[in-house]
């Protein structure tokens, strides 16, 4: 079905609410005959809506499938350029790899790779990150800034803001950052973002954030090892999200903290990432590559380094590490 037609068909129902929009009328508001409604009604079938049809009375929509294809993604999107270039997968090993192959082809900034279910997602340091189909948010998002590299970690700060605001809006959770690259909500991890580099010394050619967002898996769904950390959207909640709605969401609020960042550079940023971190004034156990430092949380540079205070008082510059609170 043409996506305009669909949309016109979808609003329809939307507008209908529960009531029954009949094979007529259907017909008369898509321009087509009561045999080709009840195909396009076949298709929407085929594509995951659970519709109610009733002799005399006409369809109603019962159920709308937790799609994530780029029509249902980009129906009521309002970005300039942030997800307007989408590529979906149903399987994948890692949308990084993807979204590395195709910064490498040329890539616009905005251009967005998603996936049902990937194979083998990394986290930092060659981690494994699990996503299991249909449940989560895979995503990969490049951009082309033009920032020197050390600036380059501050867009895993600036993605951490807008999903957390994205989550507040579309589940009505109050999420919380663990510094650098975790999004908690109850003390349970539910996101992670991966931001790497194509970049030479001085030139950054593009910057990939992989993000991984639980949404509507149940504890069960997750591998023991991570039961009593990890979390999702529907089991804080109680309720499943729709995933495309927090997608379009995330993109908006990406795209209005990208563009004040690219205007008036972090300290914005910062102030609102400081808003919803947790580990700041805490006592923290950093663990980087080379050392482990415990100490107090004193807060992020303007340029996104966590600064330390250990017990001799001594201030210590942390890129890239793993904390405990
Ligand atoms: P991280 O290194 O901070 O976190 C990885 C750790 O998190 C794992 O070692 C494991 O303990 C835990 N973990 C693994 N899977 C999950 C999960 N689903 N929920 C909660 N905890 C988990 C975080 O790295 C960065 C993750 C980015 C994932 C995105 S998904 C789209 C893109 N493609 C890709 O391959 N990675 C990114």
């Amino acid at each position: 079905m043409q996506s305009e037609l669909r949309k016109e068909l979808l609003d329809a129902f939307t507008k209908a609410g529960d009531s029954f929009l009949s094979g007529q009328s259907i017909a008369e508001l898509i321009g087509c005959s009561r045999t080709a409604v009840w195909k396009h009604i076949e298709e929407l079938r085929k594509d995951g809506f659970e519709l109610e049809a009733v002799r005399r009375k006409g369809y109603r929509i019962i159920k709308t499938p937790d799609n994530i294809k780029p029509d249902e993604i980009r129906f009521g999107l309002t970005t300039k350029y942030i997800g307007h270039n989408l590529y979906y997968e149903d399987q994948v090993d890692s949308t990084q790899k993807i979204a590395h192959r195709l910064a490498n082809e040329g890539a616009k900034t905005g251009t967005v790779v998603i996936a049902e279910e990937q194979l083998s997602g990394r986290g930092r340091m060659e981690r494994k990150w699990y996503s299991p189909k249909f449940t989560g948010i895979w995503m990969s998002l490049i951009l082309r800034p033009n920032i020197p590299l050390i600036k380059a970690p501050q867009l895993t700060l600036l993605a951490a803001v807008a999903i957390v605001q994205a989550m507040e809006e579309m589940a009505g959770v109050s999420p919380e950052i663990k510094w650098p690259n975790d999004i908690l909500v109850n003390g349970k991890k539910v996101t992670g973002i991966l931001t790497e580099l194509q970049a030479e010394a001085d030139r950054i050619h593009s910057i990939i954030i992989g993000i991984g967002i639980n949404v509507n898996q149940q504890i069960t769904d997750f591998p023991i090892d991570l039961q009593n950390t990890a979390s999702s959207l529907a089991i804080e909640t109680g309720k499943k999200i729709s995933r495309s709605d927090l997608i379009r969401s995330i993109f908006s609020h990406f795209e209005k903290m990208y563009e004040l960042y690219l205007a008036e550079g972090f300290y914005p940023v910062k102030l609102l990432w400081e808003s919803y971190v947790r580990s700041i004034g805490r006592e923290i156990t950093a663990h980087t590559l080379t050392a482990t430092i415990k100490g107090k949380a004193l807060g992020i540079t303007d340029d996104g380094v966590l600064q330390v205070e250990d017990e001799n008082g001594k201030i210590h510059s942390i890129y890239s590490a793993d904390i405990e609170i």
